[in-house]
């Protein structure tokens, strides 16, 4: 279980810019799906969970959002606000997700297809799994 941040190159030229995201290269895993969080309503949080396996890369294309990120024994607050930089999450870390901003579309790159027995949703549950 961990998580970081990842710098995407951007190519750009004259006519703006461009990040390509590339399994195996910028995106350590397989990727099998891929899915946005846009038009989040003033004050909403999401998250609170934790996932088993799966690994995933979230993006803030347009706007900002925070995630308060929790490995079971402490927690960090990390803003995305810029189509450059990923976070790349991988496993049991719990999450949760605030401060969006009207404008946010965020991009979440997936290592595995949509599958609710992956995720954990009790926090004493989280708790048990990553004291094992
Ligand atoms: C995560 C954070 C960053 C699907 O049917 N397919 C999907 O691929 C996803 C992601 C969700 N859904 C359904 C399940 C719920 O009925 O869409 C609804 C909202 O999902 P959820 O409440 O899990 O959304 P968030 O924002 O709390 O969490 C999501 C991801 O589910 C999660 O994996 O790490 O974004």
């Amino acid at each position: 279980m961990s998580y970081h941040l990842i710098d995407f190159k951007t190519l750009g030229d004259d006519r703006g810019s461009l990040i390509a995201i590339e399994e195996g290269y910028n995106a350590p895993f397989d990727i099998k799906r891929v899915y946005y969080i846009f038009d989040t309503k003033k004050g909403i949080e999401r998250g609170f969970h934790a996932h088993i396996n799966l690994k995933q890369i979230a993006i803030a294309v347009k706007g900002s959002c925070t995630f308060v990120l929790d490995n079971g024994k402490q927690k960090e607050e990390i803003e995305l606000n810029s189509p450059n930089q990923g976070l790349y999450i991988d496993g049991l870390i719990w999450r949760e997700m605030k401060n969006f901003s009207l404008d946010c579309v965020l991009v979440v790159i997936a290592s595995e297809h949509y599958d609710e027995s992956d995720y954990i949703r009790d926090y004493n549950q989280f708790l048990e799994e990553v004291n094992l």
